[in-house]
């Protein structure tokens, strides 16, 4: 186990316990070169995927190192390997669908390995790797939690959309409760997925990630900070990202904007960031985002159809909102302490 501390400041923060000095604070995303994804994808329209990639990629880029990225099989690969251009100066690599994070050992074997060489230096390059929710929390979790047992520095992005997309809309670990999807369908016996979902960043702690990140598009600036910083501190890092996606979710190409700002007041998705000092075995945790609406879980249900069945179901939102009330009595301490709790509102400044 480890020892919980709480950062008092809630909001994005450039700054970090395990860094001499705060990353670059990446302002405005209009002010930062397009560096990222490039044009040539083809992701759907309105894919959070697509834009997550593109910051993370933007973010790294910042730092002046050259990023290698190994890509998981799944909708961010077969949308950008037909057409390979679209990652610029990126090295890329499409591994096999379990395998994103041994790939990332390799990468860093063949990094050590150029720079005894003296062909490069050691810390010349950024080593990422890239998959999807079914690739990390259920056919790649040994590739991942054996790479983070292994201590070696890198950031692993997480690009969370809930369902195996590529394929057909699969329930993965991480599809919440009550989702209609293709093997988990809403019908007259059984009302979608009766489980609940996993948590990747959790799963990750417990393993001994240095830090552990979640993050979503729409907060930019957020996201680019703590990609960042995922790529300066040193050890295993993750990055998990809310992935909007119209197709699997059966939601309107034009509300990905709605559909995070519901997730992020209703709490549905919790932006956050925990980091692992290891000689005092002490993990400090930082809420990067406060609801400004205490929203309850139902209006976040409304844009997506996938939880249309539920709606009949009173009972069904209900335990969804219990799932989601659970999950954020963590937090409840320096919400308090914070002041920001109300009549059942919260207020953030
Ligand atoms: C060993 C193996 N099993 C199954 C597949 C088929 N497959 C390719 S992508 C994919 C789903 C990927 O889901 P996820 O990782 O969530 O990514 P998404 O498509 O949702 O972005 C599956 C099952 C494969 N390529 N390799
Ligand atoms: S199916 Fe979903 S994740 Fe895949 S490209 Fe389309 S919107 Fe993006
Ligand atoms: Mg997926």
């Amino acid at each position: 186990m480890y020892k919980v501390l709480f950062n008092r400041e809630i909001g994005p923060s450039p700054h970090s316990f395990l860094l001499p000095d705060p990353v670059r604070d990446v302002g405005d995303y209009g002010a930062i070169p397009t560096t990222g994804l490039i044009s040539g994808h083809q992701g759907c329209v309105g894919c959070g995927m697509v834009s997550g990639t593109n910051q993370v990629l933007r973010a790294l880029k910042l730092t002046g190192k050259h990023v290698v990225a190994s890509i998981g099989t799944g909708c961010n690969e077969v949308i950008t390997t037909q057409n390979t251009s679209c990652w610029g100066a990126v090295s890329v690599d499409h591994n096999d669908f379990p395998n994103t994070a041994a790939t990332m050992s390799g990468n860093i074997a063949a990094l050590r390995a150029l720079a005894q060489a003296g062909n490069v230096s050691p810390d010349s390059t950024i080593n990422v790797g890239i998959a999807g929710d079914g690739g990390t929390y259920d056919i790649g979790l040994q590739a991942f939690l054996a790479w983070i047992a292994r201590g070696e520095n890198g950031l692993y992005v997480c690009l969370n959309n809930q369902a195996y997309m590529n394929t057909g809309v699969q329930g993965s670990g991480a599809t919440p409760f009550g989702a209609n999807t293709s093997t988990t369908p809403f019908g007259k016996a059984i009302h979608g997925n009766q489980r609940r979902p996993q948590y990747l960043l959790d799963l990750a702690l417990a393993a001994g990630a240095s830090y552990v990140a979640s993050a979503c598009p729409l907060m930019h600036r957020d996201l680019m900070i703590k990609a960042q910083k995922a790529a300066a501190i040193e050890g295993p890092c993750v990055l998990e990202l809310y992935s909007v996606c119209p197709e699997g979710w059966k939601s309107e190409t034009d509300v990905f904007h709605e559909i995070t700002e519901l997730a992020l007041e209703t709490r549905s998705w919790i932006l956050y960031e925990a980091e692992r000092e290891r000689k005092t075995n002490t993990v400090l945790f930082t809420l990067n985002y406060a609801p400004k609406r205490f929203l309850p879980v139902s209006e976040y249900l409304k844009l997506q159809e996938r939880f249309s069945g539920m709606r009949e179901f009173p009972e069904m939102v209900q335990q969804t909102q219990e799932i989601i009330d659970a999950r954020w009595s963590f937090w409840q301490p320096l919400i308090e302490a914070n002041g920001l709790e109300s009549k059942g509102e919260l207020h953030a400044s």
